[in-house]
């Protein structure tokens, strides 16, 4: 590392953010360094990819990643945490079957069909996002991937353009026709702001996150159910049948955000029972987002931990895509004064719930918890506190 670099590492330190020593061995004077992290969303859960409003914020855990120019057209990936390396080349982007080389390679793909000139590189990645905890450790590996890799070539791309590119690599590529919102998060974080994120027209609102004596705290289930990927494409295509039946009858609805619930019933419910009840929760869900953003301005916390509750519900029965462990998270803290409220995050099938928790009973509150779980499953559940960090960095570039 040279005298910039170890300079750029200890402003690096003074932020709270270190570059793992683990990494810091494969950086060179021609290295790129970038960070990306995980995000969490307070509310607006399974409506990116119906063009609703989402309210996610990127957190302090994040990935790391190193990028170095290469002299052939090999493109080189290696874990450090997986202690895994993977090898192609710049005209043959194979797809693996473990999950962390495609979102590196699918980012690639999307800077080619884009018109970039990609050469062989080196990439080293590390970081702290728990995996399959539905933290989007996927949608930080392919942002970090784009920001990296326009650095090292000087592709200076825009950063909604990389937001962009990263979700395409995710549905072409890796074949999960995800949202817009984990990139989008990953991307844009700003430290103790939530971002009010407009799906269909991707405008963006930083909305300052002051939640004076409480906390974020995520309960990781320690699962993630494999069916995972293919009932989160089976939901899109679901939303897609119901917008489409409605849209027969009002041609003004493109998607469920122009929906009403009076559509929903009219024009769907006598048609498909399934259909239904999954575009019922998902218009319901941008309503409430609506008015949930309304009670953080009022900074009324218990209206807003209601909603989550609520938002649970129709996630577990209405959407279908919890499971047994993260229901019982969330029952079990339903009626804790201490809690205000809780819900599964994310996709779903495993991962975390996210809990708005009185700061003073955060430790009792996880150990009990932690307890009831390990009985109830056999399983270890592990808990973070969220700290709403920064988003995509380049944080060395020489
Ligand atoms: C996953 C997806 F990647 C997002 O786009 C979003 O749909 C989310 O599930 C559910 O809100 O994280």
């Amino acid at each position: 590392m040279n005298a910039e670099n170890a300079k750029a590492v200890s402003a690096l330190n003074d932020l709270g953010h270190k570059i793992p020593e683990n990494l810091q061995k494969y950086i060179t004077s021609e290295s790129v360094v970038v960070f990306s992290p995980g995000r969490v969303n307070l509310i607006g859960e399974h409506v990116d990819y119906n063009d609703g409003l989402v309210l996610p914020a990127a957190i302090s855990k994040t990935t790391y990643m190193a990028v170095t120019p290469r002299q052939d057209d090999v493109i080189h990936l290696s874990s450090l945490d997986f202690n895994d390396t993977y090898s192609t080349t710049v005209g043959e982007l194979k797809k693996y079957q473990k999950s962390w080389p495609n979102y590196i390679l699918g980012v690639v793909e999307q800077l080619q069909k884009n018109g970039y000139e990609v050469k062989g590189f080196d990439a080293f990645i590390t970081g702290n996002i728990p995996m399959g905890a539905g933290l989007s450790s996927s949608a930080a590996i392919e942002c970090a991937t784009g920001a990296a890799l326009s650095a090292l070539f000087g592709f200076n791309i825009e950063r909604i353009d990389l937001v962009k590119m990263a979700q395409k690599a995710e549905n072409e590529f890796v074949g999960v026709k995800c949202g817009i919102m984990d990139q989008f998060a990953s991307v844009f974080g700003k430290t103790n702001h939530l971002i009010k994120i407009d799906c269909r027209t991707l405008e963006y609102e930083y909305i300052p996150f002051e939640i004076d004596g409480y906390r974020i705290v995520l309960l990781d289930t320690q699962v993630k159910h494999s069916l995972a990927s293919s009932a989160y494409n089976k939901r899109r295509e679901e939303c897609e049948e119901g917008a489409a039946l409605i849209n027969k009858k009002y041609p003004q609805v493109k998607s469920l955000r122009d929906a009403t619930v009076e559509m929903v019933e009219e024009c769907i419910k006598p048609v498909d029972s399934v259909v239904y009840d999954r575009c019922l929760f998902v218009v319901k869900e941008i309503n409430r987002l609506i008015t949930g953003c309304e009670d953080l301005k009022k900074n009324d916390l218990v209206s807003f931990g209601k909603k989550m509750f609520e938002t649970h519900e129709g996630l577990s029965k209405k959407y279908e895509v919890s499971c047994s462990e993260l229901d019982f998270l969330v029952e079990y803290v339903k009626d804790n004064p201490n809690v205000l409220g809780a819900r599964m995050m994310g996709g779903g099938f495993g991962g975390c719930t996210i809990n708005i928790v009185k700061e003073e009973a955060i430790d009792d509150l996880i150990t009990h918890v932690g307890e009831a779980y390990e009985k109830a499953t056999g399983l270890v559940m592990k808990a973070y506190v969220a700290e709403i960090g920064e988003g995509t960095s380049v944080v060395i570039k020489n």
